[in-house]
């Protein structure tokens, strides 16, 4: 696509905004000039391409298509099926799986899917085959009570969160911890690694229907391979959430025993973190979980959004392009240039590295909460997000660590000297900033105390770095 073609695409669609509600055509404005300055470092982050944006903005947005392909509850879905096979078709050659359900809206959607189509798998149709009954309308009221309850009493083991899992794995404040008993499996202390014999130790003990894998903070590779074998052996159906890795899946930069999908029962994902999609979420699997998964609308996902799922085709169809591959492993070289750049200036990072696309840097070494840092590194034009370090003393608000990625600015195009002088950068601002206090003169964990002329000078650093590697750059909205 020419220059001018996406330029006048995204200008006309402003303007046909503008003309209904100026303050959102102006937001929308705003949003990319933001985005265009800052040193995006939030690991979670991403710049979807101008193709797949536009995929989302047009008229499937207007239909409902509860159901999965060929198979709605509504008449006139032969387009949604289109795409929704697209997206399916495309995810299933890029990450050789069975089975890929592209319905759901987010990560949390996808794990719900994910968890009660092995509710259903496990606990559900025994159930239904012990009553000699083919659906749970047909259970008499005293055996619906007892499923429900059976349904409500399930073990989940998963990493914890200060370790780096994710909320959504079995934790109290979401609905994963109140429908699971769940148990947590940590790191090494020593080496912040995972111990393998330690999660099957708490395996044998504790004998899930559910381990699960995955994580949001966690700067290394799992072994899905080891992780399986002690979910067979204990009879555990090995679920893996690979939303924040699954860009490295795709780019073939994590296979053998570090690629989830041959080795779990299911596998699910973002689509807009490292994999560079539409904000959405996917699951993976074989065969024999493949019904149980499409019943996820309306089990429990509204209906689905086409127009995200035509921009899940879209952008997994850049995914599947050989230059992704390339993409990929830029996005590691790129974090292990940024972790390199910030251990030579004496920072203190989370298992001493990365072998993926994140850094964590425990900024309890700078004398200063993650609340602090991430403050101090916004006014420096620097955006990253706090998060808890293992075994946090500061708990998961003012945690005692700073989560960087590096997917957004090497789709940007920065590389590893560009890495070096972020770290440089970020380090200045680290060091220079030091604890305030509260009114009443006591230590306070989230006021900080930085010169704002510092700020200053490293925010215009910050600008300049990125002058060079424009963001949208076929996008002039004038
Ligand atoms: N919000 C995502 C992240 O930042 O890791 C996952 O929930």
């Amino acid at each position: 696509m020419s220059l001018n073609a996406e330029s006048t695409a995204f200008r006309s669609a402003l303007e046909v905004i503008r003309a209904v509600e100026p303050r959102v055509a102006d937001a929308i404005g705003a949003e990319l000039a933001d985005q265009r300055e800052s040193l995006k470092l939030i690991a979670s982050e991403n710049y979807a391409s101008p193709a797949t944006l536009l995929a989302m903005g047009n008229w499937f947005s207007d239909k409902y298509a509860e159901g999965t392909i060929g198979r709605r509850f509504y008449a006139g879905c032969q387009n949604v099926d289109t795409v929704e096979a697209l997206a399916a078709d495309h995810a299933k050659e890029l990450f050789g799986a069975a089975h890929a359900y592209v319905q759901p809206h987010s990560g949390i959607d996808a794990n719900l899917v994910a968890f009660w189509a092995i509710l259903a798998d496990r606990v559900e149709s025994p159930a239904l085959r012990k009553a000699q009954v083919r659906q749970v309308n047909d259970l008499t009221e005293a055996d619906w009570f007892a499923l429900r309850r059976e349904l409500g009493n399930q073990r989940m083991l998963g990493m914890s969160l200060d370790a780096g899992g994710h909320l959504t794995h079995g934790f109290r404040p979401n609905i994963s911890g109140k429908m699971f008993d769940q148990r947590s499996y940590g790191t090494d202390p020593a080496t912040g690694l995972v111990d393998y014999d330690k999660v099957a130790e708490a395996a044998r003990e504790f004998k899930p229907l559910i381990l699960v894998a995955g994580y949001s903070a966690y700067p290394r590779k799992v072994n899905f391979r080891i992780m399986r074998e002690i979910a067979d052996s204990v009879g555990a159906t090995f679920m893996v959430d690979m939303a924040h890795f699954a860009g490295l899946v795709a780019g073939k930069v994590f296979t053998g025993d570090f690629d989830p999908v041959p080795h779990a029962h299911i596998v699910t994902t973002t689509t807009h973190k490292s994999l560079r999609g539409p904000r959405g979420g996917m699951v993976l699997c074989g065969p024999e979980l493949a019904d149980q998964v499409d019943r996820g609308c309306p089990m429990v996902l509204g209906g689905p959004l086409p127009h995200v799922m035509a921009a899940k085709a879209v952008a997994l169809a850049e995914a599947r392009r050989p230059d992704f591959a390339d993409y990929a492993q830029r996005i590691v070289d790129n974090a292990q240039a940024l972790a390199e750049g910030l251990l030579r200036r004496g920072a203190k990072l989370v298992t001493g590295g990365t072998d993926n696309h994140l850094v964590l840097i425990d900024v309890s070494g700078y004398g200063l909460t993650g609340r602090q840092a991430e403050q101090a590194l916004l006014d420096s034009g620097i955006v990253t997000n706090r998060n808890a370090v293992p075994q946090d003393p500061n708990g998961a608000w003012y945690t005692s660590g700073i989560r960087i990625g590096t997917p957004a600015l090497t789709t940007r195009g920065l590389g590893a000297s560009e890495m070096d002088t972020t770290a440089e950068l970020m380090h200045t601002v680290l060091s220079q900033t030091t604890p305030g206090a509260n009114a009443d003169g006591t230590p306070s964990k989230a006021k900080y105390v930085l010169d704002p002329a510092l700020a200053e000078t490293v925010s215009k650093q910050a600008s300049d770095l990125l002058s060079s590697f424009p963001l949208y750059p076929s996008v002039d909205l004038g």
